[in-house]
């Protein structure tokens, strides 16, 4: 099966799962890609300078994780990156607060595992108590979603998307918790290290 071929059917079983009557077919993909039926007025305001900011309560930093925030890799994004092309480091022993958004009918989800559990079918548990939304593997769909958990172990890391083959196909940033870092900090694509504020 092409790699093209994958990705719809990996679109179509996700629009059957989502129960969209209004849904395109599988197959066009260029309308496809277009991403229809997003509830934009849930990441309306949500910009770059939201994805990763200081919180007010010490040590702890809160993350914005927006799926399909563009037609980008078949919307199988978060902020518009995919492949962990967008690094989070936060040094290790702070609070992560996530909030998930998906304004899109097709269900993605957020959960933190090791890096290299991106390049199976299934991610499983988190690896961080906490770490994830609810039953990742299922997935939500025109909605958002809280979680936070403790980074208290250094290492390479995923945020990903837990739906089925979805952080295979490149649905997942990367998420480093280091000891030498002193400050959380955010690099998208080829920008500069961005720290939060
Ligand atoms: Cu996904």
């Amino acid at each position: 099966m092409t790699r093209r071929l994958l990705l719809s059917s990996l679109l179509a079983s996700s629009l059957a799962f989502a129960q969209q009557p209004a849904a395109p077919p599988a197959g066009h993909d260029a309308h496809a890609l277009e991403v229809p039926g997003l509830k934009k007025e849930l990441f309306a305001d949500i910009t770059e300078a939201d994805f990763l900011k200081l919180s007010d309560k010490p040590k702890t930093v809160k993350i914005t994780l927006v799926a399909t925030f563009t037609a980008a890799n078949y919307g199988m994004n978060f902020n518009g990156y995919s492949h962990g092309k967008a690094i989070f480091t936060i040094p290790t022993g702070w609070n992560i607060e996530v909030t998930f958004i998906n304004p899109s009918p097709i269900p993605h989800s957020a959960v933190v595992v090791e890096k290299d559990t991106t390049k199976k079918l299934q991610m499983g548990e988190p690896y961080f108590e906490g770490g994830g939304v609810p039953k990742p593997e299922v997935g939500l769909s025109l909605t958002k979603a809280e979680f936070k958990f403790v980074a208290d172990e250094a290492g390479e890391f995923a945020l990903a998307c837990g739906f089925p083959a979805h952080a295979i196909n490149g649905h997942w940033l990367a998420l480093n918790i280091s000891d030498s870092a002193k400050v959380p900090t955010l690099q998208l694509g080829d920008k500069p290290v961005v720290e939060a504020k």
